[in-house]
């Protein structure tokens, strides 16, 4: 496969981008090899700058749940910016779009529109400790809630295969209230509750975990943390913003039903472009400025440009809940033929899944955390992925990212995917 105009882009990037990239993951690190820059995408492939097509199966890292430039969700962006881009100033656009997140979302009765996941996990935690008048939070080993420094403790996604998951520049002020335990151990929580009585304003979890892999939440965990929230006046936050109108029209929550205090949401309500939300019981929400004393603001927040797609796609999912059918039975059919190559060829590999997300550890082991995540052999997951993308699948470069499936998969792509995962599986063997 020729890629020359992507290694050409990258060593130009380098000299002005730190480390060519505009975000971590994507340089490949994990991998090996040189980024692909992309020039285009539609439906289910993307094609790069030296007319390479792929499957994509990354989509965004979530958002295109209908795929890459979406006819509807053009149009609706065409229409918007014809209006100008930004207002800095109210517009109907962002009502329209409250009041169906409102209504699509169990946990919103309230909800405030940010620019990214990153804000968005970062305004709740402070309206957390706002409503509760306390300081710490718990989060969990693995889970990534976006760059804000709280967070990057134990934080999954890039900052754990950059080496660098609790980051220099954060303070040691501000990591002492970042509480953390492992994804599944109610105990460890339980415990680390009664050790910090009366001082843990939330608990912070992505309800099924994308950035470790996928990884789902035992049966009563999700459970077992909101009794637990309940019983210590603690605000439950769900980070949806991969899981949100991806695992079902209202998230996980409605998936798995239960139901958080505040719900952080992130790129998939723009429709692929950046936006960010945090929502919850009025009660809560009625702390954040202007209506109550904890302060946050943007003046981009809620632009029509972004309103306009994000509310397109979500109001489509509303009126069309066949689309979770299609997701759900695009992916099984592709982790059914992972599950056959496996047992043909003898390999016990684990995959995860759940809706439209699926992940396949290259360990036999059953991974329901990070210290199990990490039994995985990532350099064998580096030669599968360049395996992979040689084949023309496009996967998350790295074995801690999950996989998002979207809705326009064809037959012929779905039987490609499996294909190329077997071929590639043979290679490995043969190696
Ligand atoms: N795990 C990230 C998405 N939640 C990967 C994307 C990124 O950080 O660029």
């Amino acid at each position: 496969m020729k890629i020359e105009k992507s290694k050409s882009l990258f060593s130009r990037a380098k000299n002005f981008i730190p480390g060519g990239v505009n975000s971590p993951v994507r340089a490949f690190k994990a991998v090996g090899g040189d980024p692909i820059f992309f020039k285009s995408a539609k439906g289910s492939k993307m094609v790069d700058e030296d007319g390479n097509s792929y499957i994509d199966m990354i989509n965004s890292w979530g958002p295109m749940i209908l795929g890459h430039a979406n006819e509807m969700v053009e149009e609706a962006v065409i229409q918007a910016i014809q209006h100008s881009p930004s207002f800095g100033a109210p517009g109907e656009r962002e009502v329209l779009i409250a009041e169906l997140i409102c209504e699509m979302v169990p946990s919103i009765d309230r909800v405030r529109m940010v620019n990214s996941g990153t804000e968005a996990t970062m305004s709740a935690i402070r309206v957390a400790r706002g409503y509760t008048g306390r300081d710490k939070f718990i989060k969990f080993e693995g889970c990534y809630h976006g760059h804000g420094d709280s967070f990057l403790i134990a934080a999954g996604s890039g900052a754990m295969t950059m080496g660098t998951p609790d980051s220099p520049g954060v303070t040691s002020g501000t990591a002492q209230d970042t509480l953390l335990a492992p994804f599944n151990d109610l105990e460890a929580v339980q415990k680390i509750v009664e050790e910090n009585k009366g001082e843990v304003a939330a608990i912070i979890i992505e309800p099924v975990a994308g950035n470790m892999g996928c990884v789902l939440p035992k049966a009563g965990f999700l459970e077992g943390l909101r009794a637990l929230c309940d019983a210590e006046g603690i605000v439950l936050i769900f980070d949806e913003v991969m899981t949100g109108f991806r695992l079902a029209k209202g998230g996980a929550q409605e998936r798995l039903g239960v139901i958080p205090d505040m719900t952080t949401l992130g790129k998939i309500i723009g429709g692929g472009l950046p936006v960010g939300a945090y929502g919850g019981k009025k009660e809560i929400m009625d702390f954040v400025s202007p209506e109550g004393p904890v302060y946050q603001a943007g003046t981009l927040s809620g632009n029509p440009v972004a309103m306009a797609a994000g509310y397109t796609m979500l109001k489509y999912l509303f009126d069309h809940p066949e689309t979770y059918g299609k997701l759900e039975s695009n992916t099984k059919k592709i982790v059914a033929g992972y599950k056959e190559s496996c047992e043909v060829l003898g390999l016990n590999y684990t995959i995860n899944q759940i809706g439209s997300m699926y992940s396949m550890f290259f360990t036999d082991k059953e991974v329901f955390d990070l210290n199990t995540a990490k039994h995985a052999d990532t350099q064998l997951f580096g030669k599968y992925f360049n395996l992979m993308l040689n084949r023309g699948i496009y996967l998350a470069p790295s074995q801690f990212e999950t996989l998002f499936v979207s809705s326009v998969l064809s037959d012929q792509d779905i039987e490609d995917i499996i294909r190329a995962n077997d071929d590639s599986l043979r290679d490995i063997i043969a190696s």
